[in-house]
């Protein structure tokens, strides 16, 4: 191995393989389930014939994918050193190569269940890897050929020595990726495993309520699905605190400091409600918005033990990963069911929802009160903190805003002309929904009618029936609450408190 020469397949394998461990990294950072290398594998599962896969697997003696990938890559380092030898002289063939593989990642990738787009980013760093370093160590390469065409002893040493060190460097990186692919990947698996595993006692299935739809199509589902569940927080790498592990400190102000354990948590009694959660960022007909069965542990009960010191008017809430919130101390011991929720649809609370225990105080945005993967509730006063939120120039306090949004007919759609249905959702949480009235063009506000909500914690679905005839139009939506107050037409953007202004749409009726 004294000749560049000789170095070329080593290249490129070292490129495969800091690509392949830093697209592992990403995948278990990036929560993705599989790496693109086990999508792989078991798209090669999924092809192969019954009878096949069912003789591997008695040979192998092995019922995981692990025979699998170790073949897989056996083959992808033979593939790598190939691409190398190529490079050197054909480089395109080389490049080719590696975006083939990655075309075959981005295939297995797709054919998964419920692919996203997030997950082909794994795909995509690999590819990014294998390029740029095999660029990298090439370009040594050509100078060591350089040099020793040259034929001087004096200036192939240098270049050869860099070139040396340059995959080192590499190697390094790669067994780095592997390992954080690694060490990231386990803490998932293992808070997965926990969460898969949990029974809690006195969480039911949720049992959608009778009259909660107004039966036209196009409408969301009134009960949210966990994985149709809108995703906000400032987490890049999710917390994976499995509950053996999670702990909850209530202290501050407070006569008696509270410690509480998962166990202790869920051997209290449990509270079950629908109760609809939305982000202070929701712009008017936005979607993030979701409605859910949680269950969970009453805070009104565990801060009643506390004994807040008067005086106090707010709890901070502090996050496994350091995220931070302010919560009205009075919105937790009211009547209302706040709570310290551990399930989501009758299922332990997916991580990325906060597993294992989350916040949720019906009638407050979700960045005053819904704090995920929580672990310290501080006992305070709005005046003594601020937290990550109000830092940025949002308000200290966030209760929600009435607002109604039209999901039916869509923005543009194109409509016959007479009788058209449209329907959509309002919601007011903690107040309620009293009434709905659309309106077409400016004219006069027309009544919908509403389905039933089983309390007034959840959004509410509307109908109504109006004329239209040929020609461009403007559909309008707003809600009135229990009390009678009407939402207002003001425009107001998110910031600082959330949006107001009527969800607006428009339609094209042909004759
Ligand atoms: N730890 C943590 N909790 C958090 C956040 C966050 O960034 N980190 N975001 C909050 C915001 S702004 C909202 S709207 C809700 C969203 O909850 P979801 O992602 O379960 O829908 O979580 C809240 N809880
Ligand atoms: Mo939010």
């Amino acid at each position: 191995m004294r000749t560049s020469r000789a170095w070329w397949p080593v290249a490129g394998l070292l490129a495969g393989a800091v690509g392949l461990a830093v697209s592992y990294a990403a995948a278990a950072l990036l929560h993705v389930r599989d790496s693109p290398l086990v999508a792989v594998a078991e798209g090669v599962i999924a092809l192969t014939p019954g009878p096949v896969a069912k003789w591997a697997i008695d040979t192998f003696d092995t019922s995981d994918k692990k025979v699998l990938v170790v073949g897989i890559l056996v083959l992808l380092a033979l593939l790598f050193g190939w691409f190398g030898r190529l490079a050197h002289r054909r480089w395109w063939a080389a490049v080719t190569g590696y975006v083939v593989l990655a075309g075959v990642a981005v295939v297995a990738v797709l054919a998964k269940p419920t692919p996203s787009l997030i997950d082909l980013a794994p795909v995509v760093v690999g590819l990014l890897c294998w390029l740029v370093v095999l660029a990298l160590l090439a370009e040594w390469l050509r100078r060591w050929e350089l040099a020793e065409d040259a034929a001087t002893r004096e200036d192939v040493l240098p270049t050869r020595r860099r070139f040396l060190l340059l995959s080192g460097a590499i190697a390094a990186v790669s067994v780095a990726g592997g390992l954080a692919g690694r060490i990231a990947g386990n803490a998932r698996r293992r808070a997965e495993q926990s969460r898969r595993l949990l029974r809690i006692e006195g969480v039911t299935a949720p049992a959608v309520p009778d009259g909660v739809t107004v039966g036209v199509e196009g409408v969301k589902a009134w009960q949210t699905p966990n994985d149709d569940f809108y995703l906000i927080d400032t987490a890049i790498i999710k917390p994976t605190v499995a509950p053996a592990d999670w702990e909850l400190r209530i202290h501050g102000m407070v006569e008696r400091e509270i410690r509480l354990t998962y166990a202790d948590l869920v051997a209290r009694e449990i509270t079950e409600d629908w109760i609809t959660l939305n982000c202070v960022s929701n712009e008017v007909g936005g979607d993030l918005i979701g409605n859910a069965w949680w269950s969970g542990v009453r805070l009104a009960g565990l801060l009643a033990q506390a004994k807040p010191l008067p005086g106090a008017d707010a709890v901070l809430q502090t996050s496994e990963d350091g995220w931070t919130c302010g919560t009205p101390l009075a919105a937790l011991m009211d009547e209302r069911n706040a709570m310290l929720a551990v399930a989501m649809n009758g299922e332990p609370l997916p991580i990325e929802h906060g597993f294992p225990v989350r916040t949720i105080v019906p009638g407050l945005y979700g960045y005053v009160s819904a704090c995920k993967w929580v672990v310290d509730m501080e006992v305070t006063r709005f005046d003594d903190f601020t937290a990550y939120w109000t830092d940025k120039g949002w308000s200290a306090q966030g209760p929600v805003k009435i607002a109604s949004t039209i999901e039916v007919p869509g923005d543009g759609a194109d409509v016959p002309a007479g009788e058209l249905v449209c329907a959509g959702v309002a919601w007011m949480q903690h107040t309620g929904i009293s009434g709905v009235e659309v309106q077409v063009d400016g004219g006069r506000w027309q009544r919908a009618v509403l389905a039933a909500t089983p309390n007034a914690d959840t959004w509410v679905q509307w109908r109504a029936v109006v004329d239209v005839a040929p020609g461009k139009h403007q559909l309008r939506v707003r809600a009135i609450d229990e009390q009678g107050r009407i939402q207002t037409g003001a425009v107001a953007d998110v910031v600082p408190d959330g949006a107001t202004g009527w969800h607006t749409i428009d339609i094209s009726v042909s004759g």
